[in-house]
């Protein structure tokens, strides 16, 4: 844990915002220099459980226990080749957009996620594993990516519903790991959150057009969120009684919010902007509850994301099948950058 995030307008030596920051920052180092000094595992603890307490973040540097370590690798993995299997469904309709503005955006937007894919696959490399490691695990099925993407887009709209639905889930599940305890990944993500807050812009005002455009084009606009509303929801995970990793990982201060909480707060997001879009939510239980100042809904069929997640969804073989082809058709580039890094350090410097 090192460097000072900010210095605010009330910050001071003593009993400032910055003062308070200091004395958490001499309460751990304390407690870092008791563990290097004695090397004692238990010290060591102790100062991990006191950055954790004291909301600073874990560097790669720090002391960190192997299950927190492999947790991390687990998830920031994941996000990674879901950033990276997320371009094909939008790839597919960069050369078939019906614009050439339409088209520069998508293929803007398309870079943006394998700009993603590599800032995550690098905070995840700081943990000690290598990108190639991680790619072979996605590639012999060790690995995941989200559900999400294993739906096809069978219209233009669907890149509509993509940007507002599976990018909005994607802000609301991400604006949290901007304050995740791992430091890389928590600066990941502020970049990653700023540029999915576009692509989410762009989706709606596709759908917005399409929803204001001619009946055939609104009709077509309502399916595409009809197909993509459950598989949005269902990009949060299971329900919080079966979630695996949740408690640990809020523990660990890794998720901020449950996959029930952040589920809830998207439904309540997307029913007032339903409304501005002139489109339709394809729940008949939706409603607002006055006692939980909150929207009833329609849970998503877990069973599915289930079968999705364990590869028996609607397009699990062909993603992995143009992933494999893709990663065997780039070897060539691979080994080209190798040979040439090796090359450029034999040059001795004149
Ligand atoms: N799909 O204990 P749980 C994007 C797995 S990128 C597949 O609740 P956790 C975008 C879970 O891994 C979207 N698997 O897990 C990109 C676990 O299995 P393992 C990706 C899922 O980690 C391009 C098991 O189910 N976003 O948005 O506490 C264009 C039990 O779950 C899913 C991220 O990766 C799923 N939907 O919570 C546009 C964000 N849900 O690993 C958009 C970072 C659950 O034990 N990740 N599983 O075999 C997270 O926030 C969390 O990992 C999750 C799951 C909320 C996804």
């Amino acid at each position: 844990m090192y460097g000072n995030d900010f210095a605010g307008p009330d910050a001071g030596s003593d009993g400032g915002l910055l003062g308070q920051v200091e004395a958490a920052e001499a309460a751990l180092r304390a407690a870092a220099l008791r563990g290097r000094v004695e090397g004692d595992p238990a010290a060591l603890q102790d100062y991990f459980d006191a950055v954790i307490a004291a909301d600073q973040k874990i560097e790669p540097r720090d002391w960190m226990p192997d299950a927190y370590r492999r947790g991390l690798v687990r998830q920031i993995a994941q996000h990674a080749h879901s950033e990276i299997i997320g371009m094909q469904p939008e790839g597919s309709w960069i050369t078939r957009a019906p614009s050439l503005k339409r088209k520069a955006i998508l293929l803007a937007k398309v870079q943006d996620e394998a700009g993603h894919g590599l800032y995550l696959y690098a905070a995840a490399e700081t943990l000690g594993v290598s990108r190639a490691e991680l790619v072979d695990m996605l590639l012999d099925g060790r690995q995941k990516y989200s559900s999400i993407f294993n739906y096809p887009t069978l219209t233009w709209a669907d890149i509509g519903a993509i940007g507002w639905l599976v990018d909005g889930a994607a802000i609301v599940n991400q604006v949290p790991l901007c304050r995740c305890s791992y430091g890389p990944y928590a600066r990941a993500m502020i970049r990653i959150c700023k540029e999915e807050s576009f692509h989410q812009r762009q989706g709606y005002e596709i759908l917005h057009t399409l929803s204001r455009g001619t009946q055939a084009q609104h009709e077509m606009a309502q399916d595409a969120v009809d197909r993509w509303w459950y598989p949005s929801l269902a990009m949060f995970g299971p329900p919080d009684t079966d979630s695996t990793h949740s408690a640990q990982s809020m523990a660990w201060k890794i998720k901020r919010f449950s996959n029930d909480d952040l589920r809830q707060r998207f439904v309540d997001m997307c029913v007032q902007q339903a409304g501005v879009l002139g489109l339709r939510i394809p729940d008949p239980g939706l409603r607002w509850n006055e006692e939980r100042q909150a929207h009833d809904f329609t849970a998503p069929d877990y069973d599915e994301l289930m079968r999705v997640i364990k590869g028996d969804g609607p397009c699990n073989e062909e993603r992995m099948a143009h992933r494999r082809r893709a990663h065997s058709e780039g070897a060539w580039v691979r080994e080209a950058a190798a040979a040439y890094a090796a090359k450029q350090q034999e040059v001795v410097p004149a």
